[in-house]
Parts: C-alpha cells; structure tokens; sequence
C-alpha cells in the first residue's frame, strides 16, 4: 500500500501505534504515562514515527496482552491511521506476538525488540556487535519456535511432515549454529580483553565505574574528568563500549574510570546478560558513580531503576555516589551549593555521598573528585566539598 509521505522529505519513517496496559494494584514505580513516554522516545530512536498511543486498564494480564474489545479497536486505528508498526510496551511472549499479528494483520513488536533494534543500530566495535547479535538471537530462538508451533501442536503425522517440520529444525539448527559462532568469537575477543584489563588493573589502582540512566550525562562527566572526547550526543544509548582511562585525584593519586554502557526501564535481561561482559569495570569496580539527569521529571523513578538493575547484577553492594548532574538546568545562576528541594523526592539513603554538577558548564567536578578521593579512603586533602548527604 502506498505510504503518506506528504510532509516528509526525510527516509519514510514507520509509522507506529504504541500500547502499554495497566494492571490495578501492581506496584509499579512508573506510570504508564511516563513508560510510554519513554517507549516515543526509543521507538523514534529506532526510526520511527509514533502517531498514537493506545492504553488500557486491566486487573490482571490477559493471555492477549488487550482484552477482546481493545484489540478490535485497535485493529480498526492500524487501518484508520495507515499504520505499519504496532509497539507493546512489555515483552510478549512468542504467543503473544502471534496471535496479536494474526489479529491485526500488521507487524508486531515489543519494548524488548525496540531497545534491541536500537542497540543494534549504535553498536560500532566488533565486541558490541557480536554482544547485540547474541542478545537477538536469544531473543528469536523461542519466537522461532513460536512460529511453527500451530504445525507442531498438530502432533506430527498426516500434512505436517515435509516442509513445515523440516523448516522448523533447519531454522532452529541455523541459529544454534549461529549461536555458537558468535558465542565463540566473543569469548577470543573477551580472553584478550582479559589480559590487556589484567595487566591495566595489576597495580593496586582502584577501579571506578560510571553507570546510570542513558543519557543522564555519564560521557560528557568523563570527557570532563579525564579530558577525553567520548561520544557524548543528546540521544538514548550513545554509548555501548566501555571505555577506561586513568583520573588524578586532587591528592594526584591515580585511579582507573570506566564510562559504561547506560540503563533503562525494562531493560531486557538477555541485553544485561549479553552486555555483561562491557559491564566488567562495574562489576569490579572499589567504587560507582550513578549519573543521574536531576532535571528530568523522572529522576527519581531513574535512581530507583538503575538501583535495582545494579542489585540485579550482584553489585548493589559497592559504595557509591550519587551525582546529580544537569544542575545547570535546573538553576539560572552561578553554581552554588544544591538546594535541597531539588532532591527531595530521589532516595539517597543507599548512597555514601551525593554530589552535583553540571558537565557542561564544569560545575562540581572538582568536588566529585575529592569525594572520590575521600570515599576510597585515598590520603589526600579532601577539602571542602558539597556533600549533601554523607551517609558514610
Ligand atoms: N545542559 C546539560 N546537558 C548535559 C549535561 N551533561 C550532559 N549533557 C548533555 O546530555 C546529553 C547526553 O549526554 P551523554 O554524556 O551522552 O549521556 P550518557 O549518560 O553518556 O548517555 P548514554 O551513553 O546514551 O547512556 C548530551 O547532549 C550532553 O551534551 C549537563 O550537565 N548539562
Ligand atoms: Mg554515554
């Protein structure tokens, strides 16, 4: 069917439908609202144009995702609206997504698939790539099998031998083998990954690691702090490579820092497990940095989320500190020490020290580097800095 492309002058962008349900009396730390905010954003960031957002209430899932009567209506908006793409903010399971495309004759996806999608696109090194594709093919597996499942629920026998079972095995072993090729490049790139971290954290230099909320401000804190020129751009997931460099602290001891790959809500956990590899520097880290964009109306929900993720992955352990980076959007004048109403609704209680800054006008990098220095104990002279809250 020809598309609209009468404004356009710009690639045709997908046009999308997004849907996300609420469950009554969950407790979910985002509104729905909020969540599909953030499902616009990344489904822009994958390339597309989301024209409608399509919601629900519900007291528990459906087998279906909507209930009968919300799908109906959505299938006549997927018509109405000439629309390509239909985007749930949940992962479906390979039921799901069948029986929703069969109902709406359009294609399907879910948040797990746009995020992959969008990792795919930023991805650059060899490493990131292979970790991407493995995170995918994990990820197509199950939904293979999900496709053919209407001949194999037929229990074998008359009209489902030849071609329909033998394109099950062929795809299935075509990505087995796919699997394992890219799981065994990954791990020679990883063992020599290894030895180059090895001989880099042998001293007794002690290992700090940036992570946070994509787009919170975790590169250009770097770029700042270690006078490097990573890649710090106004989109989700710029960065998808650790990358380490040395930082002095105002004592002139060294240290190593890592700039890491960034969270998000509902990060799919076949992306944290293909990832956790560039996520190593955080794992071992003596110390965390969790950046977080004080001026979005999410902060506090962000904290939360990247918190958890950090539990998720073995580390919600490591001590860390809390920059609130962004100030410089939040208040017109010259830096000054933060005002606590800024972050009475973010919980620092997990945090030994919070600190604030503004990357891009410099504001508060020195002190974030004497509390760095203070909270690994290094002796200095960690002066006067603006922690608000020393939980220490
Ligand atoms: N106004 C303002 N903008 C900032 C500040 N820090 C970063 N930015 C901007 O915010 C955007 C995101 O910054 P990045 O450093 O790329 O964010 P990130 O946390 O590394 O993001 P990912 O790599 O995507 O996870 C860029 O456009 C930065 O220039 C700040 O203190 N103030
Ligand atoms: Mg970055």
């Amino acid at each position: 069917m020809p598309k609209k492309r009468t404004y356009s002058t710009g690639p045709y962008r997908e046009r999308a439908i997004l849907v996300g349900v609420n469950i009554r009396n969950t407790e979910e730390i985002w509104q729905l609202e909020d969540s599909l905010a953030e499902l616009s954003e990344l489904a822009r960031a994958a390339g597309a144009n989301p024209v409608i957002r399509f919601t629900q209430s519900m007291n528990k899932p459906s087998p279906t995702y909507l209930g009968k009567g919300k799908i109906e209506e959505l299938k006549q908006a997927v018509k109405r609206e000439d629309i390509d793409t239909v985007i749930f903010d949940d992962e479906l399971s390979p039921n799901q997504q069948r029986i929703l495309e069969e109902k709406l004759s359009v294609k399907v996806i879910d948040r797990t698939a746009l995020i992959l999608d969008v990792f795919a696109q930023r991805a650059r090194s060899r490493e990131g790539r292979l970790q991407i594709e493995l995170a995918q093919t994990e990820y197509l597996l199950p939904r293979l099998a999900g496709q053919w499942s209407h001949l194999e629920r037929l229990g074998g026998g008359v009209g489902t031998r030849g071609p329909g079972e033998t394109q099950i095995e062929t795809d299935r072993r075509l990505v087995r083998r796919k699997l394992s090729r890219v799981k065994k490049e990954l791990s020679q790139i990883r063992s020599q990954r290894d030895q180059q971290r090895q001989l880099r954290t042998s001293g007794t230099s002690k290992i700090i690691s940036l992570v946070g909320y994509t787009n919170a401000g975790k590169s250009a804190l770097f770029n700042k702090i270690t006078s490097s020129g990573v890649i710090q751009r106004n989109q989700l997931f710029s960065t998808l490579d650790t990358t380490t460099r040395r930082m002095y602290m105002p004592s002139g001891i060294e240290a190593t820092i890592s700039d890491t790959v960034g969270f998000v809500h509902k990060l799919p956990p076949i992306l944290i497990a293909a990832f956790r590899a560039t996520l190593e520097e955080a794992l071992e880290a003596d110390l965390l940095i969790q950046v977080t964009d004080v001026s979005s109306p999410y902060a506090a929900e962000q904290v939360v989320v990247v918190s958890n993720q950090l539990s998720e992955m073995g580390i919600g352990d490591t001590p860390k500190i809390l920059v609130l980076n962004k100030l410089d959007l939040m208040i017109e004048t010259e830096y000054q020490p933060l005002d606590l109403e800024v972050i009475e609704n973010i919980d620092t209680a997990e945090f030994n020290r919070v600190v604030t800054t503004s990357a891009t006008k410099s504001w508060g990098i020195k002190d974030l580097r004497n509390a760095v220095e203070s909270e690994l104990n290094i002796p200095g002279d960690a002066t006067s800095t603006n922690l608000i809250a020393s939980n220490a």
